[in-house]
């Protein structure tokens, strides 16, 4: 059996790197913006990354209160949720229902947007990878809302610590809308310091000069 590397925001950042999820260059976001780097977390595509990520949501939730159903917005979301529900229950002994949404209506069967966990009347922690402006996290907040659940928090992968749609990040702009907390496994400022630590400059001033811009 292998073993399991416990989670840490260093951990996860190597490997994101050696797995190509943490690239350097030009990229044109969902926003708009043109980044100096992307995080692709549907590269954390192994059984070993996949883990990594959700011992760290696992770990993270065990210090967050009211999580009485975890959830995965389509698509990106839904094997972290799978996966961090496994996690809950392997390594802290906790059984957390969770659940997900389609992105189009089935109209037979069961039909319905949603799949899992029943969330109305519960209180729900939104599981994603990146928060950037904060569009994705706000659409997925109107589904479960609909479907008559509370929204209790978020926990993302990455915090990009971008400006939101004002001047504060787009995580502060959630946290006072929807008075809730939001929590990052790494942030922005993360990955810059592990780029200073390992000398990469040419990165680094790309990311203090796209911070300048959008970040707050
Ligand atoms: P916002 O909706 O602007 O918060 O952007 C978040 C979404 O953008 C994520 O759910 C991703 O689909 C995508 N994204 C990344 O996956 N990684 C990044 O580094 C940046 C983005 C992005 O487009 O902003």
């Amino acid at each position: 059996m292998s073993s399991v590397q416990p989670f840490s925001p260093q951990a996860l950042i190597e490997l994101a790197l050696k797995r190509g999820v943490l690239k350097f260059g030009e990229f044109t976001l969902k926003s708009g913006r043109v980044s100096p780097y992307f995080f692709n977390a549907g590269l954390l595509n192994d059984g070993e990354a996949l883990s990594l990520l959700a011992s760290g949501y696992a770990d993270k939730l065990m210090n967050c209160e009211g999580v009485s159903v975890i959830f995965g917005p389509a698509y990106k979301g839904i094997p972290f949720v799978a996966a961090t529900a496994s996690a809950l229950w392997h390594q802290h002994g906790v059984n957390v229902p969770w659940g997900f949404n389609r992105k189009e209506a089935k109209d037979h069967g069961e039909g319905g947007m949603l799949v899992g966990a029943d969330v109305k009347g519960q209180r729900v922690w939104i599981i994603d990878d990146v928060i950037t402006a904060g569009t994705a996290i706000r659409e997925v907040v109107d589904i479960l809302q609909h479907a008559g659940a509370t929204i209790a928090g978020v926990l993302v992968a990455l915090d990009r610590q971008e400006k939101g749609q004002g001047e504060l990040s787009a995580i502060q702009e959630v946290e006072k809308q929807l008075n809730i907390p939001v929590h990052a496994l790494i942030t922005m400022q993360d990955l810059m310091d592990y780029l200073k630590k390992n000398n990469r400059s040419d990165d680094l001033g790309k990311m203090q000069a796209y911070r300048e811009k959008y970040g707050v």
